[in-house]
């Protein structure tokens, strides 16, 4: 699947402008988005890693995350473009979609 060209412009800041108001925040070096996610409990963080791997491999696009205890930290960027592309903004939206 062709890797879609990073964003830029308008496009770009409406993004990070929903994606932080959702909680995200934005390494401008890295041009990468991360977020901590906190659960009842194990299990649970392991049920919304499930559910994300899933959409990630259905988006052939993958984040690069940690779990301890009921906590999963995910940062997502577009590894062959080193910067935020639309994939990102998906995988997120669809993170969001099921905590
Ligand atoms: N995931 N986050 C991310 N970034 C990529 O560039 C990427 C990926 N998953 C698979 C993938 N690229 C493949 O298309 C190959 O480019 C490795």
């Amino acid at each position: 699947m062709a890797r879609p060209s990073k964003l830029e412009g308008a496009e770009r800041a409406a993004a990070l402008t929903a994606l932080t108001a959702a909680g995200w925040t934005h390494d401008a070096k890295r041009d990468a988005i991360s977020k901590t996610y906190t659960f009842k409990n194990f299990v649970e963080a392991f049920g919304f890693m499930t559910k994300a791997a899933i959409w990630a491999e259905k988006l052939d696009h993958h984040p690069e995350w940690s779990n301890v205890y009921k906590t999963v930290e995910v940062t997502l960027s577009t590894h062959d473009v080193d910067g935020l592309t639309e994939l990102d903004l998906k995988l997120a939206q669809k993170m969001d979609a099921f905590t």
